[in-house]
């Protein structure tokens, strides 16, 4: 039975990429975060009873930052394959926290990699890094391909172009196979809350069962490739399947502006809306609404504002991918479209609004996180 140990199991992509591998017959270990309350929800339906003889999912607790710790992980499990996707993964918060980030995503990739090397397991673990097309930053080239310059515009994406670097570097130096996804942005239901398409989702279901009065946007101009997760963690793994490592970009070949997703999520709303005024001034109004799907709304509500507090000290204004080698070399396709990961995330996020609206009405409110980013 193959082994595969995954960093950010408990994150988006960790989960789905689990639930992948434990159906291909994988034995599943993960690093999951000492946390004062539960972190485990997105994987929490495939745990395992550690008591039971043949759990196939195990998790162990550690950190990024902890080099004794990745280190004892690595010489118990032996995995055959190592998939690095933890990492403090939030853009607009790299600015905020930029050294604990460089710790994370930088010197954490460089941790793991020297930890695989120390304990000789070079050339038996492959190892898959989580790279991102925010390297491309202030891009020099459209569609943004595996041979496009980089030019990273956060401490995040400086940090995740070390990562990149020290992968390539330990496939060079040491023969390990070892490499990189040039993973552009990727969604689902299991979207960190904060993070745009969640936060529009997950904010104008609220907003349709009355639960929050109005969404607070940063710069909806911006332009992205969004993909669906799983479409994406199926990806990662076939990477590491393959003869020889490789460095892939992962995306869908089509780009949407963050306006045309407030768009499309409203109208899995039943509504419609016109967006006025521009720069901060400008608002998204609502014109006409199908009251059975959006009880709280009305024409002529205000449902979206700018705040330019989510605004960046460096934007990335436009990314879109070019998956021709993903295709070519690995007859791999994206199965979902954006549109239909939208409805999905709707539908969700709706869901969990009624529960919530349901049980106001009943004077049983929950309080809702409120969004930071
Ligand atoms: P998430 O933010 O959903 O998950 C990040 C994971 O990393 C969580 O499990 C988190 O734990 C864990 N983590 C954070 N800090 C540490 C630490 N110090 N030590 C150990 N683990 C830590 O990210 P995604 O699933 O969306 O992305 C996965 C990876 O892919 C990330 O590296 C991200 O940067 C990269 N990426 C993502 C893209 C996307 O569009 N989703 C695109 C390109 C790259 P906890 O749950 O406790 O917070
Ligand atoms: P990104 O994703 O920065 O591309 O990084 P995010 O969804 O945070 O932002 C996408 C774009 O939307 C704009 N935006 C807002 N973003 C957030 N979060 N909140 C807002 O209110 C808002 N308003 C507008 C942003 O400015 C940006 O242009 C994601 C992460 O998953 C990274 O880990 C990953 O590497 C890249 O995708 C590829």
């Amino acid at each position: 039975m193959k082994k595969a140990l995954i960093t950010g199991i408990t994150g988006q992509d960790g989960s789905y990429l689990a639930e992948f591998l434990l159906e291909k017959g994988y034995e599943v270990h993960g690093i999951k975060r000492r946390a004062s309350s539960f972190n485990t929800q997105r994987v929490d339906h495939i745990y395992e009873d550690p008591h039971t003889d043949h759990a196939r999912f195990k998790l162990h607790y550690g950190d990024l930052t902890d080099t004794s710790n990745l280190t004892r992980i690595l010489s118990e499990v032996r995995p055959d394959e190592v998939y690095n996707l933890g990492a403090q993964s939030h853009v607009a918060v790299s600015f905020e926290a930029p050294e604990y980030t460089a710790d994370v995503d930088a010197t954490g990739t460089l941790r793991l990699l020297e930890a695989i090397r120390f304990l000789g397991l070079e050339k038996t673990t492959r190892f898959y890094q989580a790279s991102t097309s925010e390297l491309y930053g202030k891009v020099r080239e459209t569609p943004q391909s595996e041979d496009t310059p980089f030019h990273p515009r956060s401490p995040y994406a400086v940090a995740k172009m070390y990562a990149y670097w020290i992968t390539v570097n330990y496939r060079e130096a040491y023969g390990m196979y070892a490499c990189n996804g040039i993973l552009f942005n990727h969604e689902s239901p299991r979207r960190g809350e904060t993070f745009v398409t969640r936060k529009i989702t997950r904010g104008l279901a609220n907003i349709a069962m009355g639960l929050e009065p109005c969404l607070y946007m940063g710069n909806i101009d911006s332009l992205r490739d969004w993909g669906h997760a799983k479409d994406y963690v199926r990806m990662q793994w076939m990477m590491l399947q393959q003869e020889a490592p490789e460095d892939f970009v992962i995306a869908t070949g089509v780009q949407y502006s963050v306006r045309e997703f407030i768009t499309w999520t409203a109208r899995e709303l039943g509504v419609e809306l016109e967006f006025t005024g521009t720069g901060t001034e400008e608002t998204a109004t609502v014109t006409s609404v199908d009251t059975t799907l959006a009880p709280s709304l009305k024409p002529g509500d205000v449902v979206m504002r700018i705040d330019p507090r989510y605004f960046r000290p460096a934007e990335v204004e436009t990314l879109l991918g070019d998956p021709a080698k993903a295709k070519r070399v690995l007859g791999w396709t994206p199965e979902i479209t954006a549109q239909e990961m939208c409805a999905e995330m709707v539908a969700s996020d709706l869901q969990t609004a009624r529960r919530h609206a349901l049980l106001k009405e009943h004077g049983l409110s929950l309080p809702i996180s409120v969004e930071e980013r």
